[in-house]
């Protein structure tokens, strides 16, 4: 494809995130380049790994917003301990890390934006999507929390800085690959191409969910 027919294709901006924790490889960084200049319904896959640093993760965040004026902006993280994809349905206003970041920083209880509200929604049909996903034959789940680390933070920035633009936006967590279960035993893992299969239909949903989200259950008793 030519330049110029590359520039004039919308474009979704996917993220993902550079390894933490101590593991070699983050399974939502090898989604995104799976993914990366892929078509999805009419738009292109733009795909940007994202520091696992807090400030940092959200500065490369506004470079890709900046450089792709995206039609659609999915976030993606990886949380140990979770069989499903999870989309996640709310981001709250706190920095809480119960381990350091790939900078070493451990914020507690700091506000990810000053002055921001508590909390902001995905703006994704997210329903809609974990219902495709199912349909898919795919583990998948609504979440309702996204944690307080680094994820929570990019996907708490992405929505304020989204808010308002009429871009959908929200965050994604997946699984740990089957590749990473001797280093996590006993912790749900599944294969990559799940995770890329998953993601896909989660985008096109995204894209061409039309209206309100779909009235399913998806909710926790706590
Ligand atoms: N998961 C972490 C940060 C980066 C990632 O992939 C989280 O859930 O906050």
């Amino acid at each position: 494809m030519s330049a110029r027919a590359t520039m004039s294709t919308p474009r979704i901006l996917l993220t993902g995130f550079e390894p933490f924790g101590g593991d070699p490889i983050n399974p939502s960084a090898l989604v995104c380049r799976a993914l990366h200049g892929r078509r999805v319904a009419h738009a292109t896959v733009h795909a940007v790994e994202l520091p696992c640093a807090f400030g940092r993760a959200l500065q490369a965040l506004d470079e890709a917003l900046a450089a792709t004026s995206p039609v659609l902006v999915l976030a993606l993280g990886l949380e140990a301990g979770r069989g499903e994809i999870s989309v996640e349905r709310v981001a709250i206003n706190i920095d809480d890390a119960r381990i350091p970041d790939n900078a070493g920083a451990q914020p507690v209880d700091v506000p990810v934006v000053d002055g921001g509200p508590a909390a902001w929604f995905s703006t994704l049909p997210v329903k809609a999507i974990v219902s495709s996903l199912r349909q898919a034959g795919l583990p998948a789940a609504v979440s309702q929390t996204a944690g307080t680390f680094v994820c929570n933070h990019v996907f708490y920035g992405l929505q304020h800085r989204l808010a308002g633009s009429g871009v959908r936006s929200g965050f994604v967590h997946v699984p740990l690959l089957d590749a990473q279960a001797p280093a996590h035993p006993g912790m749900p893992t599944l294969p990559l191409e799940v995770l890329v299969r998953g993601v896909r239909i989660a985008l096109e949903v995204a894209l061409t969910h039309e209206g309100a989200d779909l009235r399913l259950a998806g909710g926790a008793v706590a």
